[in-house]
C-alpha cells in the first residue's frame, strides 16, 4: 500500500463540544501524520464550494447552514492507505451505524451532525486539500 495523503474537518458540532483534542488523539493513534492544520470560519460561499457535489441533494441547505454554524478544523493527514483507513476510523455517515469506538459513533449525534469529515477517494482528496491547503503549506 502506498503513502497517501487526505483531508478530514473537525465539524462545527464536534469542535464547539471540545472534541477537538480526542479526535485529534484518535488520528494519531491511528498512524496518520499531521501535515498541516488550521481553525476557520466558513462563509455560507465556501461552505457551497466544498460541497458542490451536493447542490440539488435534498440535505444541501442544511448541511451547508450546519457547516457554517461555527468554527471547523481541516486537518492534511498522511499515512499508508490513508483514505480508506480514515473512513474506517470515522465509521458510518449515520452515527447510529457507526462501529464502536468509532469517531462518529464516539463524538457524532446526527446523520448530518457527525463529528467529522473524510475525503472518499484520490480525486476528492486532491480537490479538498487544494480547496483549505496552499502547496507550499503541505
Ligand atoms: P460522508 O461524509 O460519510 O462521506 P456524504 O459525502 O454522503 O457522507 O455526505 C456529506 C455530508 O452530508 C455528511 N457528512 C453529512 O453531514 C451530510 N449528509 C449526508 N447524507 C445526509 C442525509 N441523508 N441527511 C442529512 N445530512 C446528510
Amino acid at each position: 500500500m502506498a503513502i497517501e495523503r487526505t483531508l478530514t474537518i473537525i465539524k462545527p458540532d464536534a469542535a464547539a463540544a471540545g472534541h477537538i483534542g480526542e479526535i485529534i488523539a484518535a488520528l494519531e493513534q491511528a498512524g496518520f501524520r499531521i501535515l498541516a492544520m488550521k481553525k476557520v470560519h466558513l462563509t455560507r460561499a465556501q461552505a457551497e464550494g466544498f460541497y458542490h457535489v451536493h447542490r440539488g441533494k435534498f440535505f444541501f441547505d442544511s448541511l451547508v447552514k450546519f457547516m457554517t454554524e461555527g468554527p471547523v478544523v481541516p486537518m492534511a493527514l498522511e499515512r499508508e492507505d490513508a483514505i480508506a483507513t480514515l473512513r474506517k476510523l470515522m465509521g458510518d455517515t449515520n452515527p447510529e451505524k457507526a462501529p464502536e469506538g468509532s469517531i462518529r459513533q464516539r463524538f457524532g449525534s446526527s446523520i448530518e451532525r457527525n463529528a467529522i469529515h473524510g475525503s472518499d477517494a484520490p480525486e476528492t482528496a486532491a480537490f479538498e486539500l487544494g480547496f483549505f491547503f496552499a502547496k507550499m503549506e503541505l
